[in-house]
């Protein structure tokens, strides 16, 4: 039997105003998925990747591909926001959340505020460590169900979705602990430090 047309009319209204809800202030919506890379992209040969947690000192944890493939999965269905004003909506992201990388590092807490993510290629960028608890953040290695496309931060690259899609570091390659809140590659061109895209943090004084 075919719905009735008043239920289907409400439920496109539903939709769009939730959409319109989900979109921050100076943002469209795209159904595409944009490519914004500073550089070219890195092509890393998956025997030779790593990843690791660092402070100034010391290598609190590194894996190989293969052991972190063995961490505990998460997927996560999330909104994403470029400074560059596209969002797009319900992103698919399967990967391994910060509480995860910490817990399996046995820190029992991030050592210090702040942390400082340095990527294959030399992308820096950074994020206070409670922007990346309690699920906030994870170190993504799929989306959308497929491996993560090496244009789109393959093999894995961070994903906090909740501030400005340039924090999402593409091609991670370490998580660096810092005392203080240390700017990073686009943060240091004028970037807001922090990127809020509901407060639209897009540059230094916003
Ligand atoms: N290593 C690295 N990570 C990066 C970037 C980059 O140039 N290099 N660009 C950032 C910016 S500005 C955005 S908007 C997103 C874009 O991710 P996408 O290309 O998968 O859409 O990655 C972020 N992470
Ligand atoms: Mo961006």
């Amino acid at each position: 039997m075919s719905e009735p047309p008043v239920s289907r009319g409400f439920r496109g209204k539903q939709r769009s105003s939730d959409h319109a809800a989900r979109t921050p202030p100076g943002q469209h919506l795209v159904n595409d998925f944009p490519v914004l890379s500073a550089g070219p992209t890195p092509r890393i040969d998956l025997v030779k990747w790593r990843f690791a947690l660092t402070d100034g000192h010391n290598k609190f944890a590194e894996w190989d591909w293969e052991q972190f493939n063995a961490l505990p999965q998460t997927k996560i269905k999330t909104d994403i926001h470029c400074v560059t004003t596209w969002s797009k909506l319900d992103t698919e992201w399967r990967g391994v959340t910060f509480d995860d990388l910490l817990a399996a590092a046995g820190l029992d807490e991030a050592p210090t505020p702040f942390a400082l993510m340095h990527c294959y290629g030399g992308y820096t960028t950074n994020v206070p460590v409670e922007d990346m608890l309690e699920g906030k953040a994870m170190v993504a290695t799929r989306f959308a169900g497929e491996e993560l496309d090496p244009e789109h931060g393959g093999p894995a690259r961070l994903v906090v979705p909740h501030l400005y899609f340039w924090k999402s570091a593409k091609w991670i390659q370490r998580i660096e602990f810092t005392e203080t809140d240390t700017p990073g590659f686009w943060e240091e061109l004028g970037y807001h430090i922090y990127g809020d895209p509901w407060r639209e943090q897009r540059y230094a004084g916003d």
